[in-house]
């Protein structure tokens, strides 16, 4: 299970928050397949409450495929349409709970209780922890952590035959519509083990996985230990890019070597997800953050090469509990979006950036140079190299590129053409902006 390995491979994966399945379907055909990116990550696809916040997506209320996003036809065709551009499909897959509000009725039809999902889940099929009111309290206890309840959400016995076998349906379900692969929600908070059990029933085996495991330095629970079922969102990452863009200084990013991170081939790294833009589980940057330095660490991200790189594509909101727009009909218009949808999938940054991902593949990071705390550039082999000026002065210098001779268009701008001669750049980048070459992209 590996997302990317080599030159040609499409590693990146857009997560399409809250973006209805009709309008993945049709943004799969226009743009996402067209600019390389290899996978789409859409939200939950199972019954769960009502209600107009997205976060009712992660209160399932049974597995029918009836969702906020679309029906199980929608799903399917935005399967297949996605599959004929190109682009694979990841689920946001949540395995580890039920719904915590007291009582309501779902998305598809179904009543139910704390604790009593009909016709799937009755009392027995949970754990009750014994701490006030079965909640997690203590972070740093595994037991707390994987058998007491995140925010009241019923925790599910995943240890137990009943339902491992029921989630195990649920994830066959999905892999006979033709999904490629799983996002594992709360992954954390269940064990390996269950997970492994869950994962090795699957049948055809996803050909990714990324699974949500929100770990600290010396924290319990790492994300190490579930790299043996496949990658793990490594948030660790996505708060040292926060730092490191917002006045750390970006010259600390040349390599990831801390012992407890997530392993460069098991990682998947993203400058925000939908839960860290609103200020949840790590500190990031989002789309409000100072001096182009949102856009500027998702170029850093794409042109890195630790981990699996996923772009967020989401929306604007006054509150941090906003539902998408527009009924999760996602709009895009050229290089960005409207009524409220931001795209950054389509900023002509992010897409560029995506082609020199695709054209580098795995290629060594070579040529770093940093002669400011603010100032990176560096190549991936002798097929790409990129610049990067995050300080309040532009950047004038010559770059050694190891680039073949020639004349490239930078992917950055889209339009700018910029000559390597002797392998050498002669340039000045402008304040707070990014200059990216690579091979697939001469003039
Ligand atoms: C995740 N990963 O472990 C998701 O990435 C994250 O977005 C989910 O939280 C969380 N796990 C549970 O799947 C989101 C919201 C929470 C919300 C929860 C359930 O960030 O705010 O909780 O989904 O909808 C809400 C209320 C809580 C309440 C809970 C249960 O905010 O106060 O206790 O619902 O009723
Ligand atoms: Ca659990």
């Amino acid at each position: 299970i590996a997302a990317r390995t080599t030159p040609g491979d499409k590693p990146v994966i857009i997560q399409l928050f809250q973006w209805n399945y009709a309008s993945v379907a049709a943004e799969c055909t226009e743009f996402i397949g067209p600019a390389g990116y290899g996978y789409v990550q859409v939200s939950p696809p199972t019954e769960s409450i009502s209600g107009s916040q997205w976060w009712t997506d992660y209160q399932v209320v049974s597995y029918t495929l009836t969702s906020k996003h679309g029906s199980r036809d929608d799903l399917k065709n935005m399967i297949d349409t996605c599959h004929a551009a190109g682009v694979k499909v990841l689920v946001d897959t949540v395995w580890n709970h039920m719904a915590g509000i007291d009582s309501g009725t779902g998305t598809a039809g179904d009543s139910f209780t704390h604790y009593s999902y009909p016709p799937t889940w009755d009392t027995s099929n949970f754990h009750y922890c014994g701490t006030p009111g079965n909640d997690i309290q203590d972070w740093q206890s595994r037991t707390q952590v994987q058998t007491c309840e995140l925010s009241n959400l019923a925790d599910l016995a995943t240890e137990t035959e009943t339902v491992r076998a029921k989630l195990a349906a649920f994830g066959n379900d999905l892999m006979s519509l033709g999904v490629d692969g799983l996002r594992l929600d709360a992954a954390k908070h269940m064990p390996t083990a269950d997970i492994s059990n869950i994962v090795g029933r699957l049948n055809p085996q996803p050909q990714y996985i990324t699974q949500e495991v929100v770990a600290g330095d010396g924290d319990t629970i790492q994300g190490s230990e579930y790299a043996g079922i496949g990658d793990v969102q490594e948030f660790r990452w996505t708060t040292a890019i926060q730092k490191a863009f917002s006045g750390g200084g970006i010259s600390s990013l040349q390599s990831f070597t801390d012992s407890q991170w997530t392993d460069s081939a098991h990682a998947n790294v993203f400058v925000a997800n939908h839960d860290t833009e609103r200020g949840n589980a790590a500190a990031s940057l989002n789309v409000n953050s100072p001096s182009n330095t949102y856009t500027l660490a998702n170029i850093f991200a794409l042109a890195h090469p630790y981990g699996t790189p996923t772009v967020l594509s989401s929306y604007t909101y006054s509150s941090v509990d906003d539902g998408a727009p527009n009924g999760g009909t996602g709009s895009c218009y050229g290089a960005g979006g409207v009524n409220g949808w931001l795209c950054q999938h389509r900023w002509t940054a992010i897409a560029g950036m995506t082609g020199f991902r695709n054209t580098v593949g795995s290629a060594a990071l070579t040529n770093w140079v940093s002669p400011s705390s603010d100032r990176i550039a560096f190549g991936r082999g002798n097929v790409g190299f990129v610049i990067i000026n995050n300080d309040d002065a532009a950047w004038g210098a010559t770059f050694t590129t190891g680039l073949p001779d020639g004349v490239y268009t930078d992917v950055i701008s889209g339009s700018a053409n910029f000559t390597v001669s002797g392998g050498q750049l002669k340039t000045a980048v402008p304040i707070r902006d990014a200059i990216a070459l690579h091979v697939g992209a001469k003039a």
